[in-house]
């Protein structure tokens, strides 16, 4: 299961280019092994994982690629083609859980770090280059792919056979205990269970999933990029976890529930009182009717009911503005104006929002004139330009079958 090779992508030009630049940095062409790992869009369903809730999402055929092969030494060598400045990154594989800034070279030692914590056996050093594809900070989850990528080159090189719920949980852990991001299990699953025109319904709190055929009829998914450097973001997720968390609590003096997701929206509308918090209640509800949101969002969507589908998504982008927060001039622009264009059936900021992307279903022949039309006006009310991109959900992270 877990060695299962996908050839859906051709990406064999850049694997023969990538080969190349492997063997410039690295010396020979001896043994690579190729791996990629997709980002993910979430289609509905924000800031619910973490609340014990549903989240909608697809893995997408942008996202990191990976060549590696085994030392027979304890060295690490790292090499990102993002960041050819930075070089050739060296540690000691007895070194990997000591973190070095803000590299990403943290990824791979904390990958590491919680598989050796988790009894996996990883006992040489190995040479790793990579390039993503996945702006950073675009709220595609650059920093998941890139756990699921680790995650699935040392499961590969070192013959470890984690079960892949286990994967997927371990790139949630680095990102938790070693990044410092208290995020929920939504990007890494997305990326470790993805599948081509798949999305996942999860539920967060059971881990049971189904997986969603994507038929979109004559419509496309377009990602709209704002281009905004996501300042501050890290700690204003943080910062929403606690609340949603105090939230909880206060409910928990009388509801036995033990996560928000647990309840429906007349349940907590009958006791915000409990909460006591005009900010607090805002964001609680946020969680608890996005979740309850979701749920009707897939019957509409599996019912072929897209222009419910696309109602919930801007209803989904209303709640995350006004009552959790997360958006910004730059999101709501980008999903405000997309919304009310010729052809749209919805619109929305997915992801942890504070900057990233937002994502709409557009007529497949408005595409151009669509992307023309918010392009001009994004760019006139913020000072600079979106990027637009139609996605292709594609597979989760695996290893390359590579002649
Ligand atoms: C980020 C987090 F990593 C996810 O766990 C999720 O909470 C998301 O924000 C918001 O839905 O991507």
């Amino acid at each position: 299961e877990e060695n299962k090779m996908s050839t859906v992508v051709d990406n064999s030009q850049v694997l023969s280019g990538l080969t190349d630049r492997f063997v410039a940095i690295f010396g020979d062409e001896r043994g690579i092994s190729y791996f990629f790992s997709p980002g993910r869009i979430n289609l509905i369903g924000e800031h619910t994982d973490y609340n014990g809730g549903y989240v909608f999402p697809a893995s997408i055929t942008i996202g990191t690629t990976g060549l590696a092969r085994l030392r027979d030494d304890h060295k690490v060598r790292l090499y990102s083609e993002n960041f050819p400045e930075i070089g050739i990154i060296e540690f000691d594989l007895a070194d990997s859980g000591v973190k070095d800034g803000n590299s990403w070279s943290n990824y791979v030692k904390g990958m590491i770090t919680v598989l050796k914590e988790a009894g996996y056996k990883i006992d040489s050093g190995f040479e790793f280059l990579i390039q993503g594809e996945i702006p950073t900070a675009s709220g595609l989850s650059s920093s998941a792919s890139l756990e699921l990528l680790v995650g699935v080159t040392l499961n590969d090189l070192f013959k470890l056979n984690v079960p892949r719920l286990e994967l997927v949980q371990l790139g949630q852990k680095t990102e938790n205990e070693f990044i410092g991001v208290n995020s929920g299990i939504l990007d890494q699953f997305a990326i470790g269970f993805g599948e081509v025109k798949k999305a996942i319904l999860l539920d967060c709190n059971t881990l049971k999933y189904e997986m969603v055929p994507v038929e979109l009829r004559d419509y496309d998914i377009v990602i709209m990029n704002t281009n905004k450097p996501r300042a501050l973001a890290e700690s204003k997720y943080n910062e929403r976890f606690s609340e949603t968390r105090e939230a909880l609590k206060r409910l928990q003096t009388k509801l036995p529930i033990t996560a928000l997701a647990e309840l429906s929206n007349a349940e907590f509308d009958a006791n915000v009182d409990l909460i006591n918090d005009t900010m607090l209640i805002k964001r609680a509800r946020h969680a608890v009717y996005e979740n309850n949101r979701t749920k009707i969002a897939k019957k509409a969507f599996v019912s072929g009911d897209l222009t419910k589908f696309g109602d919930l998504l801007n209803a989904s982008h209303a709640s995350l503005k006004d009552d959790y927060e997360v958006t910004g001039i730059e999101l709501d622009t980008l999903a405000e104006t997309a919304q009310k264009q010729p052809g749209t059936l919805g619109a929305r900021m997915t992801g942890a929002g504070f900057g990233g992307c937002a994502i709409v279903l557009v007529a497949h022949d408005r595409v151009a004139a669509f992307e023309k039309a918010v392009g001009d006006i994004y760019e006139k009310t913020v000072g600079y330009p979106a990027s637009f991109y139609v996605a292709q959900i594609g597979s989760g992270a695996t290893k390359l079958d590579v002649n």
